[in-house]
């Protein structure tokens, strides 16, 4: 089967969540890294707990709900409202990764989407203000099923919304629990790998990063039960992959 669709996570995907440390280290000097490496894993732990319970609330609040925390952590407080709504705002105008855009525009032949934990007004803005907007076919968010991913319903929004089967379609992520979460659905799947290395540079002394606990926590391949079909290093090796791509 060839593959007619290929469907990408958003954040640490196609845009750079690390693009928040300069906003975060301008508002609380000295604490920018840690409260952006809190601050995203709190934000994953919150969907996964609040799927579990069932008790769901859209990406957007719980990534205010994270933000709050992870300042918490360390009795900081935002000057004003403004300063908390600016560090947020910038959820909204994530820096694409730079070969985003060449490697979309490579694979116009097939239908390309994305498909996030990103509420709709996140996504949309995102989108907007990335310029992607012309690129993609649709812009999928869980909210529609109230649960995020790995869930299988959020995965099965692929097929409902674009009509291209799980076997045809090629799932890209960076984020290992997330093609682990598609792989298990069914989907076809392709790991982005980034900044494995850092793991080890950023530990010295007995003294760990902020950035190396986050990428050993999170950047590496989490074994649970399935495997990746493919694994590349960047975005701009996807259209060779997709061209000789049969399964
Ligand atoms: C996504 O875009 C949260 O990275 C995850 O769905």
């Amino acid at each position: 089967v060839t593959i007619k669709a290929v469907v990408f996570d958003a954040y640490g995907t196609l845009y750079d969540i690390q693009s928040v440390a300069a906003v975060t280290e301008e508002a609380f000097p000295g604490y920018g890294e840690i409260v952006t490496q809190i601050w995203r894993l709190k934000q994953l732990e919150y969907t996964w707990l609040r799927t579990l319970m069932q008790r769901y609330k859209d990406f957007s609040g719980i990534t205010r709900d994270s933000l709050t925390y992870a300042l918490n952590c360390f009795g900081l407080r935002c000057k004003s409202p403004d300063a908390f709504e600016r560090i947020l705002a910038k959820y909204l105008d994530l820096d694409l990764y730079p070969d985003a855009i060449a490697s979309l525009e490579a694979m116009k032949d097939k239908k390309l989407a994305i498909l996030s934990n990103g509420s709709p007004d996140m996504l949309t803005a995102l989108v907007r203000n990335s310029g992607l907007e012309g690129l993609l076919d649709a812009v999928i968010s869980v909210d529609a099923k109230k649960v995020f991913k790995p869930s299988p319903e959020a995965y099965a929004l692929i097929e409902e919304t674009l009509r291209v089967p799980p076997h045809e379609v090629l799932f890209v992520s960076a984020n290992s629990w997330d093609v682990s979460g598609a792989k298990a659905f069914g989907l076809n799947t392709v790991m982005i790998e980034r900044g494995m290395t850092e793991g080890h540079g950023g530990f010295k002394d007995g003294m760990v990063r902020p950035r190396a606990m986050y990428a050993a926590l999170r950047n590496r391949w989490d074994d649970l039960g399935v495997w990746r079909d493919h694994h590349v290093f960047a975005l701009s090796e996807l259209p060779a992959l997709v061209a000789g791509q049969r399964s």
